[in-house]
């Protein structure tokens, strides 16, 4: 892997010499910058990440490192993915303004750029687990998914700009690699990194003996390489999103790469469901159903406002070669039909998304939170268990949920099963 020579990974010590006399970063922070107050502040699961104060205020830097963090240096990473991230978060603030952090600076050698420091946000998934309600957060969500996905298609964007786009971020390989071994398939047999609650081992057994799921896995993996149907956040987890009590943001486009339109959607309601099915172990009796209760309104609510919002997108801007208006609108032909047969894809292949992304945080690599906090490993296998369950279902049969009352009724079912 060829790393710029230049290339140096920044700490807490170098980092004001370092940037020190970068007017846009200078001008944001103020005083002296041998004043900056400094934290390394990275908990995910790959670049390093800087939260700087000063007189003025704070920016947050993130730079890649060579290497996967959680695991180490004997696992490479190139660093140009910052690169793609940076691109990611330009196109991002293009297409669903206001959600993405404001990038300030961008240092291509160094892989890293310096952004918006969001406050007084904190991560979603923290709050989930701490029992926090968030207000419009579906709502958010759904627009957010349903404006990447229409505005970074053809439906919105021409021929020549998208295919150019796309040409661009197939120079990132390495990180669909990553999401297809960790995300699509590694969960589905004994692989070397995963690892999975002991107590839940005869769930995993009987679900990696499932050839019928496997293959439709398989299946879906096949659609996630070979479609480029518009750009995608890529890694639309509960940990790439912050919020106040009134705000929410998507950060941490670094898995950003071309792909389905139902991906980003699937990934962000599978981190609900999970933050559901792991309630009983954060909540009191007495505030539990009425958390989740809200969870599961919050997954309705996302779901409904990507519809409304690409509907809405699909009569306003729909501007691409994509189901152009000289076919429908022009020929006095409504085009509604056809979007509503669109949304109906979306919505089924999204639910099997959800599925995959609800087995891979519990059988694969990286792990939520959710979780893997519950101490208690027999209480924590059987809530793990009724998330695999269900998504093995969603896998299996989505077209049956794609009716949100049907859904809701699946999740309320899984939450009362005594499975282990
Ligand atoms: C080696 S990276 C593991 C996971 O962390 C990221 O957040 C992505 O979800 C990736 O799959
Ligand atoms: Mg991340």
């Amino acid at each position: 892997m060829e790393i710029d020579q230049d290339y140096r990974a920044l700490g807490v010590d170098t980092l004001s010499q370092r940037l020190g006399g970068v007017e846009a970063v200078a001008s944001r922070v103020g005083g002296e910058p041998a004043s900056w107050e400094i934290r390394e502040v990275g908990d995910g699961n790959l670049n390093l990440v800087f939260i700087v104060s000063g007189d003025v205020g704070s920016v947050v830097v993130k730079q890649a490192l060579p290497y996967v963090r959680m695991v180490g240096e004997s696992w490479p990473l190139p660093i140009y993915r910052a690169h793609f991230e940076y691109y990611a978060l330009v196109r991002q603030a293009k297409r669903a303004p206001g959600i993405a952090p404001e990038v300030y600076y961008f240092d291509k050698p160094q892989a890293l750029f310096v952004m918006e420091y969001l406050y007084p946000h904190t991560i979603l998934r923290r709050k989930l687990i701490n029992g926090e309600r968030v207000a419009q957060l579906g709502e958010t969500i759904g627009q957010f998914c349903a404006r990447t996905a229409f505005r970074g298609s053809e439906l919105s964007l021409s021929s020549p700009e998208k295919k150019q786009d796309v040409g661009l971020f197939s120079g990132n390989v390495a990180i669909p690699a990553i999401t297809e071994s960790l995300v699509f398939t590694d969960p589905y047999y004994g692989a070397e990194m995963n690892h999975h609650t002991p107590e839940l081992s005869p769930v995993v057994d009987e679900l990696r003996r499932n050839a019928r799921l496997k293959a439709k896995v398989q299946r879906l993996l096949m659609k996630f390489t070979a479609n480029t149907e518009t750009m995608l956040h890529g890694d639309l987890h509960a940990g790439s999103i912050m919020a106040t009590d009134t705000d929410v943001r998507v950060i941490d486009p670094e898995f950003s790469q071309y792909g389905p339109m139902a991906f980003d959607l699937g990934m962000a309601v599978a981190n609900f469901l999970m933050a559901y099915f792991s309630q009983p172990a954060h909540r009191e009796e007495g505030e539990l159903d009425e958390y989740q209760a809200w969870i599961i309104e919050v997954i309705e609510a996302c779901f409904n406002h990507f519809d409304a919002e690409f509907r809405h997108l699909w009569q306003t801007e729909r501007t691409g070669i994509l189901f152009p208006k000289s076919l429908f609108e022009e020929q006095g032909n409504s085009a509604d039909d056809a979007c509503d047969a669109l949304l109906d894809e979306i919505r089924l292949d999204a639910l099997a998304y959800c599925g995959i992304e609800m087995h891979r945080r519990v059988l694969s690599l990286a792990h939520n939170a959710d979780f893997e906090e519950i101490e208690d490993t027999a209480l924590r296998a059987k809530l793990e268990a009724r998330n695999v369950l269900m998504g093995q279902t969603l896998i299996l049969e989505p077209e049956v949920y794609c009716d949100l009352n049907a859904l809701a009724d699946l999740a309320r079912a899984y939450n009362q099963q005594e499975v282990l």
